[in-house]
């Protein structure tokens, strides 16, 4: 066990992060809340699925961007609010942003969010279609109306995830380029953009490896500011005699050049073992999507999706997960 000085995240405070402590006897990193999933398939109406989403804090309590896959079996976002960051209410209906460009405006799925606040704005990046997949961002300040800008980057491209504070002066985000089916290839990139519109001075942050990582990896959650370095948690991928099996890992990204990597996982960090991340509509998957962190406390709560069909919910601590980076990386 490692001790928490309080002091490892660089930011604020969030005393009602949903925790759960590590359950006697388990020797993981990563542990699951044991009432998971915590948003059930079916949950509304129009659902075939509800899965890799992205809750953020939000006015003393929580709300957040859902992928729901509807009955029709197209990919669309919806708008969730939560007393506990547990229990979620889903909106029935997609959300509709309002868009500065109507040659960009006509979102042929959306899928994989990440919400990212940036001083008062909430952020949304997405998969977005747009003759291929490619990133979409908008922004919302209260989650009731949205605003869509302009795509960040040409197709084709997936995993668009924001650095929640400007780096340099200039905002910042990691994507994986890819191609138009299911990928069998890709690596983490760094971008940054004065104004959120054009993006450049493009850096290799790191690519597939060994095991669970070998086929391709992409950017999870919005990372982590830590006084070890931004904490990034990614997927990973390994192609088994049964198809793709999605993993999580983590990383430590230097502050000033988040393009270079401390220290890398060569273990995954979680993997999908229990039934529901096991069976569902893509078995096999756990897609980390979005985390909640406590500066006063270290505590991490984790979201992903779980066999592309529910949410889950896990749990971890900073100083233990960063401790078992160093020990156990392949940077
Ligand atoms: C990826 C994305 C994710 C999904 C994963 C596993 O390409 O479509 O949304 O969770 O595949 O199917």
């Amino acid at each position: 066990m490692v001790a928490n000085s309080g002091k490892t995240i660089i930011g604020p405070a969030l005393p009602n992060i949903p925790w759960q402590g590590k359950p006697d006897g388990c020797h993981d990193v990563v542990w699951r809340y044991n009432e998971n999933p915590i948003v059930s398939r079916d949950q509304i109406p129009c659902a075939n699925s509800i899965f890799n989403s992205a809750p953020v804090p939000h006015e003393g309590k929580f709300a957040g961007v859902f992928r729901v896959d509807h009955k029709s079996r197209r990919s669309h976002l919806h708008t969730g609010f939560s007393d506990d960051g547990i229990h979620w209410r889903i909106e029935h209906e997609p959300i509709r942003f309002a868009c500065e460009d109507e040659k960009i405006d006509r979102i042929a799925h959306g899928y994989d969010p990440r919400v990212c606040r940036i001083d008062d704005r909430y952020y949304v990046t997405w998969c977005n279609g747009y003759h291929g997949p490619t990133i979409g961002v908008g922004f919302t300040n209260d989650f009731k109306s949205y605003t869509q800008m302009e795509n960040a980057f040409l197709p084709c491209n997936r995993n668009g995830v924001l650095f929640p504070r400007k780096i340099n002066g200039r905002f910042a985000m990691l994507s994986r380029p890819s191609d138009n089916g299911h990928t069998p290839f890709g690596e983490i990139f760094y971008s940054e953009s004065p104004d959120m519109r054009y993006w450049g001075r493009h850096r290799w942050v790191m690519g597939a490896t060994r095991g669970w990582q070998s086929t391709k990896i992409g950017a999870g959650p919005v990372p982590i500011e830590t006084i070890e370095g931004w904490l990034l948690i990614y997927h990973g991928v390994l192609t088994s005699c049964n198809g793709f099996v999605y993993s999580a890992g983590a990383a430590l990204l230097d502050l000033d050049e988040p393009w270079k990597v401390i220290a890398r996982t060569e273990p995954y960090i979680m993997a999908p073992t229990t039934i529901y991340e096991c069976v569902g509509d893509v078995p096999n998957v756990a897609f980390p999507g979005a985390a909640l962190a406590d500066a006063d406390t270290g505590r991490i709560a984790l979201y992903y999706g779980a066999a592309d069909t529910v949410v889950g919910l896990a749990f971890t601590q900073v100083d233990e997960l960063i401790a078992y980076i160093k020990a156990n990386s392949i940077a």
